[in-house]
């Protein structure tokens, strides 16, 4: 418990000897499963993996560790990456935990609150880019080209090593792949992980079969369901406002090779899931991983047949990374009241009434 990835699945990661194995706890997230939408959607078995429970609130911790090992280990004294927030905010708590200078470059006016203070509160060198993130990757490429400076986004091959585990630990709890496993997707990084993860323990062994992968993007962030880029993305979950993923080949053979689909939702959708995880199963997590539920939902609405099948849903990140959008689309007024004994217990009644 708490040993870190690079420990507990060191036989599957590309670490030696020389290789510092350094951890804040990431990695053994909780799979929850569901109280009540997995039988609402017919579905034998629903978990929920809950990567909101690592170290900086996001999946991003498992792949930053071996990205930021194997920097130290070859003498690396600074990293950079490009952001929609959780990358930076993970990099950053790395950077600041092996003395690394931290460089992160997101898009301006569209991060969500507490991942940029997570990046100040670490020390992290922050640039905002008029721009967006397609633009900041394109930047940090460039940088990384011409300066001694470790890139961390997804484009390191390290990042996906450690993002795999995610798919171990769903084996390791369930004792076999489920059917299906829905996932969001943005960069396009964490769908070909999972795929990685779930042939090798098939491979080694600890598995005698993959899921279908049902991958999600944003309706008006979905080049991948497109077929091409979209240059001016947008969508209410930040996290996933990407236009040009990075792992665009890996994610579409993941999705191929696996016989699973990955297709669009709308924000009104993910609004749904979101607010529905939260009051219906005690889970609040960020709408990028909502959009994994809100798939879910339409793919079961549009003919999809869970009866007898197992499936897991990724939450990428922690609902507290965005407190701002929690209160926007907060229907429930907050009551002002004296601190009066009787004038509390009329309004707790007026409220149990609505
Ligand atoms: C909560 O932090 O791209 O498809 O710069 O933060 O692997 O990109 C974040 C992506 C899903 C999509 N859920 O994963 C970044 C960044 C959450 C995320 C994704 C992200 P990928």
């Amino acid at each position: 418990m708490g040993e870190g990835v690079l420990r507990r699945y060191k036989s599957f990661l590309p670490i030696g000897p020389a290789t510092p194995m350094v951890s804040l706890g990431e990695g053994d997230t909780p799979l929850v499963k569901s109280q009540s939408l997995g039988r609402a959607l017919g579905c034998a078995e629903l978990y929920f993996k809950l990567e909101g429970c690592n170290p900086t609130g996001s999946f991003k911790d498992r792949g930053m560790v071996v990205a930021v090992a194997k920097a130290l280990e070859e003498g690396s004294r600074a990293v950079i990456c490009a952001s929609t927030g959780n990358t930076s905010a993970s990099a950053a708590a790395y950077g600041a935990y092996c003395g690394l200078t931290t460089i992160v470059l997101v898009p301006k006016g569209n991060i969500a609150m507490g991942k940029l203070a997570q990046a100040v509160a670490y020390g992290a060198h922050i640039l905002a880019v008029n721009g967006n993130f397609d633009q900041a990757l394109a930047l940090v490429r460039d940088l990384a080209q011409k300066h001694p400076v470790t890139l961390v986004n997804s484009v390191n091959p390290y990042r996906l090593e450690g993002q795999k585990t995610g798919a171990f630990e769903v084996v390791d709890v369930l004792g076999d792949a489920p059917d299906y496993l829905c996932i969001p997707v943005g960069n396009a990084g964490n769908i070909s992980a999972y795929w990685r993860g779930f042939r090798q323990y098939c491979q080694a062994e600890h598995a005698t079969r993959t899921p279908r992968l049902l991958g999600f993007q944003a309706e008006g962030a979905a080049p991948l369901v497109l077929g091409h880029p979209v240059a001016e993305p947008h969508t209410i979950a930040s996290a996933i406002r990407i236009g040009n993923p990075a792992s665009w080949k890996l994610a579409i053979a993941a999705r191929d090779e696996s016989g699973g689909v990955i297709d669009a939702v709308s924000d009104e959708e993910i609004l749904e899931a979101y607010k529905l995880l939260a009051r219906s199963e005690g889970i609040f997590c960020e709408p990028a991983s909502a959009a994994s539920v809100a798939g879910l939902r339409k793919v079961v609405g549009q003919g999809l047949s869970l009866k007898g099948k197992q499936a897991v849903c990724i939450l990428t990140g922690t609902g507290l990374k965005d407190p701002e959008l929690a209160n926007q689309i907060a229907d429930i007024p907050l009551l002002e009241l004296p601190p009066d004994l009787e004038q509390v217990e009329q309004a707790i009644v007026s409220l149990r009434g609505k």
